[in-house]
């Protein structure tokens, strides 16, 4: 009797482990596929954001004027509504940054000396927006654009 009872004792519990390792592996991949649903649903709440023309946004470049001169390479630039950034370059031996203005936004990117590159960046609604270098003087001078947002 007592013979027989061991190696089925040993083969429960080599089941059990066999199970259990397999349980463990199936809650570790539904934990990652739970997360993964998530992902959808993100993406889900953003493809809603572009059918109400948001959410799309954009990157734009701009430079400063490589001679000196207070004034950007472009006087107008435009963007879709959204997440918008500007990336202003600086050529020049004087200092520049970009900023945005208008529509109640209010953002201002670093001022950077030659080689640099100043960032700003504002969630923008369809309208009209004043692009700038921040350094005192240099919007008076010029040095400012119009950014259409759509
Ligand atoms: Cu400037």
């Amino acid at each position: 009797m007592k013979p027989n009872r061991v190696p089925l004792a040993l083969a429960l519990v080599a089941a059990l482990a066999v199970v259990g390792c397999g349980s463990s592996n199936k809650s570790s991949s539904s934990s990652s596929t739970s997360s993964t649903p998530a992902a959808p649903a993100t993406t889900g709440t953003t493809s809603t954001s572009p059918s109400g023309g948001g959410g799309a946004g954009g990157n734009l470049k701009l430079s400063a004027d490589p001679s000196g001169a207070l004034k950007f390479d472009k006087s107008s630039l435009s963007a879709k509504s959204g997440k918008v950034t500007l990336t202003m370059d600086n050529p020049s031996a004087v200092p520049h940054g970009v900023s945005i203005e208008g529509n109640g936004v209010d953002e201002e990117g670093k001022v950077v000396n030659q080689g640099g590159t100043s960032t700003v960046t504002g969630t923008l609604k369809p309208g009209k927006y004043t692009f700038f270098c921040p350094v005192p003087g240099h919007r008076q001078a010029g040095m400012q654009g119009t950014l259409t947002v759509q």
